[in-house]
């Protein structure tokens, strides 16, 4: 190395290893600089949303020096790196997250203030991606602000969807999807890596023959190369440097691809193929727990997979290159992959393909590294939800991955023969082919077989997981299958969400709560404190205003802010029971309208939210949403209910409008059949915003009511161990139809709620006749109105009931993302936390 070289390395460093300036001045002036040169505006005249774009510039200068300095650290440290591959990020806005997280929150409101501008205003002017349609995707996201919180070198791999979930609107009362362009103002957040390209291969054909030794080798060839373009958005952690990263893929046409297309004369053609290579990751499926078994899908999840693991590899390999001791049987001390449920498990075949074709690996090698890699999240025991791919359709997509998962199901199902023998039933039941015409490709076992370790994602559920999903599997291999149950971020979902209730936090216990909810657990004795009690209720009512004002505004609703506010707010789903909450509002709308003026007087005021978007597809959810949108025109505009019962059906519920509506809720509701919600993760957060559960003994509500106390949740309805029962006997000895029920459907089939032409509401009632309540709708019915009663009844009693949501909501440490995270690292990833402190720093 040239003393030249030298001094000029040594220039480079002095000049960039200085921190940027946080003071206001300095913030102001790099907001005035992006307004000029990024965004190359005028000094005059700046509406609301050219200085959101200059602040996310602004705040991403700042990201990005952590961003670079936390890579760089955990490359030359060479630590081992977990990966959480997954088809959905629902990570909703990032400006609020970001300032929050640097610290800055209060300097950059205070530069924009003195300009004239608002920083919550700025915020607002984000749009939203949505990347992701529900509890799945929104795990994803809070595990990656736990993940770099916590100092995890880690990394989150998805799809880069041009098109998020769709955007809903009401129609005529009835939902209509509108396609979500969130690019349309460009990304601040993110940086496209043009050095950071892959090919991905699809259709064509194998080829086998001899290496050198003589081993029989296979390549796989021909057929359409596609690229995938990586973009990066920094991820980062509460008060820490440590900045992860977030890889999202978008498909482009290869130059391969164009030039072969075109010269075979065929213009339209190549123009026409060039579009169906973009078209890969145009668009999120919107399907929430459930299975389309679309080719696109397929193409999808193998496109994201394929570059996912050639980006690992190529770094694994990197890292190999650095320290002469590692080999590549060593990935599984430097990698582990998390599989976000079975949408990425084609990743399993797909890395065997590469340590086999590439690596010219033996099988056994490949597959003691492979399995050593994997680890595998299940989040549902529905059936609908099973991911299955038909094996012609592999076969013409991916020829080669057909032949590995054959190959891998072989030799599985030898072992499974030396174990049992002669035992077809269970062969059939734990092979990876379902013998069905066409044959089908069970994802979930492969999943399970391919995987060192496979958790659920609350106690009941990996008990369920256990028990019905994969009983077999759990003979052969008893310590594959762990709990963890989910949490949530206490990041977005309190200091963001409820800066009324955070600031009543930080004062009683100062802001280490934030990244250590154990620190609330004391103020619950604040629960016998009048005074305090009343400041707890001060700032749920501000909570409660600010929805108050919201619904005046964007939807001309007026509703009494004293009343109890209710909400069930989630993807509408038959298992989540929307119906059930319906039935109960028809109810009370009786009750009320039946009551004389004294009666009147004595009813608690309601005010029901519901919200959450129906799969395009899914005819009875559609159904559910038209029903609540008439049941609310009719029960708001009858007089007599006037303040004591308003229903509505707020549109496009997502990330947003989430931090705004949980903080302002007095009771939700969680309430699917028992069995059937694998954990739900709202539950927890409307739990820690000190609102309390209406619900079943299902999912985490469970573990919640441990946890809070069964007294602090108003639970009812049939056991998880109970509804196999009551199903088998229903067809011959349905249950006589409560009174109260036979009223309100009676209610909705005599027309009070109009009648539509197709006949939707006797599609979703007749789907609860006491023969073939599959999802035990009616049968819950009566205890479910005996759990509202409770409510309505406690919250007369003010301080006792708030004493309840203090008690509740300052006990809820486990249900952080910081416990789960720190569980998948202890007992799945192997890894350790690696902070990274800046070696100069001027602030
Ligand atoms: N979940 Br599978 C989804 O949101 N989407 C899916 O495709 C599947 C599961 C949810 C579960 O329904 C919910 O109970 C759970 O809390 C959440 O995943 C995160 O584990």
């Amino acid at each position: 190395m040239g003393a030249d070289h030298l001094a000029h390395k040594e220039l480079l460093w002095k000049l960039s290893s200085t921190y940027l300036p946080n003071d206001v001045g300095s913030l102001q002036r790099s907001l005035v600089r992006h307004v000029e040169y990024t965004l190359a505006r005028r000094r005059y005249k700046l509406d609301d949303n050219t200085f959101y774009q200059a602040t996310a510039h602004s705040v991403r200068d700042r990201l990005i020096e952590r961003w670079t300095d936390t890579q760089q650290y955990s490359a030359k440290v060479g630590a081992k790196k977990v990966y959480y591959l997954s088809l959905e990020f629902l990570i909703g806005r990032s400006l609020g997250n970001a300032v929050s997280n640097l610290g800055l929150r209060g300097a950059y409101a205070e530069a924009l203030r003195q300009i004239g501008y608002n920083l919550e205003d700025i915020m607002s002017e984000e749009k939203e991606p949505a990347l992701g349609n529900g509890g799945l995707g929104r795990l994803a996201s809070c595990f990656l602000d736990t993940l770099a919180t916590q100092n995890y070198p880690a990394w989150g791999y998805g799809i880069r969807y041009k098109y998020g979930m769709f955007e809903q609107r009401i129609l005529n009362g009835q939902q209509v999807e509108f396609p979500d362009y969130w690019l349309t103002d460009g990304n601040p957040w993110e940086v496209e890596r043009l050095d950071v390209q892959y090919p991905v291969r699809l259709f064509g054909h194998v080829r086998e023959f001899k290496d050198q030794e003589g081993n029989t080798r296979y390549a796989w060839q021909g057929g359409e190369v596609v690229m995938a373009q990586a973009y990066d958005t920094p991820i980062p952690g509460y008060g820490t440097y440590n900045t992860n990263n977030m890889r999202l893929w978008s498909s482009k046409p290869s130059h391969e691809f164009d030039l072969a297309s075109f010269n075979a004369g065929n213009y339209y053609g190549a123009v026409e193929a060039k579009e169906r290579c973009e078209s890969i990751t145009s668009v999120l499926y919107p399907n929430d727990a459930t299975d389309e078994g679309k080719r696109l899908r397929l193409k999808q999840q193998y496109f994201f997979v394929s570059a996912t693991l050639q980006d690992i590899f190529r770094r694994f390999k990197k890292s190999v290159g650095r320290t002469a001791t590692t080999k590549i049987q060593d990935m599984p001390k430097k990698v582990a992959i998390q599989l976000n449920d079975t949408h990425p498990a084609i990743a399993i075949p797909e890395l065997m393909r590469l340590l086999l074709d590439v690596e010219y690996l033996s099988w056994e090698e490949a597959w003691e590294i492979s399995r050593n890699v994997f680890a595998y999240t299940n989040h549902t025991i529905l059936p609908e939800a099973m991911e299955k791919w038909s094996v012609p359709m592999i076969t013409e997509l991916l020829p080669r991955h057909m032949q590995i998962i054959y190959e891998i199901n072989h030799r599985f199902l030898l072992e499974v023969q030396k174990l049992w023998p002669n035992d077809d039933t269970r062969l059939s039941a734990m092979s990876i082919i379902e013998e069905s015409t066409p044959k089908m490709v069970r994802m979930s076992n492969l999943a399970v077989i391919g995987s060192h370790t496979v958790n659920g994602v609350a106690m009941i559920h990996t008990k369920l997981l256990k028990s019905t999903l994969f009983p077999d599997f759990l003979l052969m291999w008893p310590e594959k299958f762990i709990n963890v149950t989910n949490g949530v971020t206490p990041r977005r979902w309190l200091l963001q969400a409820n800066p009324a209730l955070s600031s009543i936090y930080t004062g009683m216990v100062g802001p280490g709560w934030v990244n250590d909810l154990k620190r609330l657990e004391p103020i619950k004795t604040m629960a016998q404190d009048a005074l305090f009690r009343q400041r707890w209720r001060a700032a749920k009512q501000t909570n409660k205003n600010a929805v108050v004002d919201w619904l005046y505004k964007t939807m001309g609703i007026q509703v009494n802010p004293n009343a109890l506010f209710d909400m069930q707010v989630k993807r509408i789903h038959e298992y989540k029971r929307q119906l059930l909450n319906v039935l109960g509002i028809v109810h009370r709308y009786a009750e009320i309208t039946q009551a004389t003026p004294e009666q009147r007087n004595q009813m608690v005021p309601r005010v029901c939210i519901m919200a959450g978007k129906a799969a395009p597809g899914y005819v009875m959810a559609k159904n559910l949403i038209m029903l609540v949108c008439a049941v609310s025109e009719v029960v708001n505009a009858d007089a007599a209910c006037r303040d004591l019962l308003k229903v509505i059906f707020i549109p496009n519920f997502n990330v947003s409008l989430a931090e705004l509506l949980i903080p302002a809720s007095d009771v939700s509701q969680h309430i699917s059949t028992a069995g059937l919600e694998a954990s739900g993760t709202g539950n927890m957060k409307f739990v820690m915003n000190g609102g309390l559960i209406v619900g079943t003994m299902d999912g985490a509500n469970i573990e919640i009511a441990q946890a809070i106390g069964e007294h602090n949740m108003f639970t009812f309805g049939a056991k998880a161990s109970e509804v196999a029962a009551i199903r088998r006997t229903m067809s011959h000895h349905p249950p006589k139809i409560d009174p109260r029920l036979q009223r309100a459907t009676q209610m909705i089939r005599s027309g009070v709620f109009g009648k539509p032409k197709d006949g939707e509401y006797h599609q979703l009632l007749d789907a609860i006749d006491p023969h073939k309540d599959v999802y035990l709708t009616a049968q819950d019915f009566p205890s479910y109105l005996r759990a509202m009663d409770e409510a309505d009844a406690q919250f007369q009693l003010e301080e006792k009931w708030t004493a309840k949501c203090i008690e509740s909501a300052c006990s809820m440490w486990m249900f952080s993302s910081d416990r789960t995270i720190r569980e998948y690292a202890a007992k799945i990833w192997n890894v350790e936390p690696l902070p990274f402190r800046p070696p100069k720093h001027q602030n």
